[in-house]
């Protein structure tokens, strides 16, 4: 018997909208395998430099990329990161962007211990919504889904409709 082919998501969005909330809860319905980059980056010290302005350090995507090609290639991965366009176009078969409303937003990032220019440029990020275009941008964009992701209820029904098309995937590609 041959394993069914399952697909990998992409989970991405402004820090804050809730990436990582549904990542492992989607995770756990599904038996997918959840990846968060930038854990997966510590872990590694997989760091290309030190970003004074926003005091974190620096991601070396290539090396990030090197990391989960394998896991990639076989598939049923859901790789949790607030950028989309340093990952191959062929990792992912479903890409979804979370979405928050900007007060909302901002009163996450800031119970977070977000402050000053750090907290702004991530509230515009969203406002200028430049992770939906990236996204448009490094995919074919019918696999590009936003979701919003301001109440618990949305949540759910974004468990729920991301679990349809995985499973519509699935019947597609076995
Ligand atoms: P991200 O991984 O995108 O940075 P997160 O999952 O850590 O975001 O969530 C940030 C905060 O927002 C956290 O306190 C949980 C809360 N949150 C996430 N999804 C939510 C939702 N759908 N409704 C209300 N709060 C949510």
């Amino acid at each position: 018997m041959t394993t069914r082919k399952r697909p990998n998501i992409l989970l991405t969005g402004t820090p804050g909208v809730g990436k990582t909330t549904l990542g492992k809860e989607l995770a756990q319905q599904t038996g997918l395998t959840y990846i968060n980059i930038g854990d997966l980056a510590q872990e590694g010290q997989l760091y290309d430099g030190y970003d004074e302005e926003y005091q974190c350090p620096i991601l070396d995507e290539d090396r990030v990329v090197d990391e989960l090609d394998e896991k990639m290639v076989e598939g049923g991965v859901i790789v949790d990161y607030h950028g989309c366009d340093l990952f191959p176009e062929r990792w992912f078969h479903i890409v979804i962007v979370l979405r928050t409303d900007n007060t909302q937003l901002y009163i996450r990032l800031e119970s977070r211990g977000y402050t000053g220019k750090k907290l702004q440029d991530n509230v515009q990020c969203e406002i200028f919504q430049t992770i939906y275009e990236e996204a448009m941008e490094a995919y074919s964009k019918e696999i590009v889904h936003q979701l919003p992701s301001n109440t618990p209820e949305d949540l759910e029904s974004n468990l729920a409709q991301i679990m349809q098309w995985i499973e519509q995937w699935m019947k597609d590609h076995n």
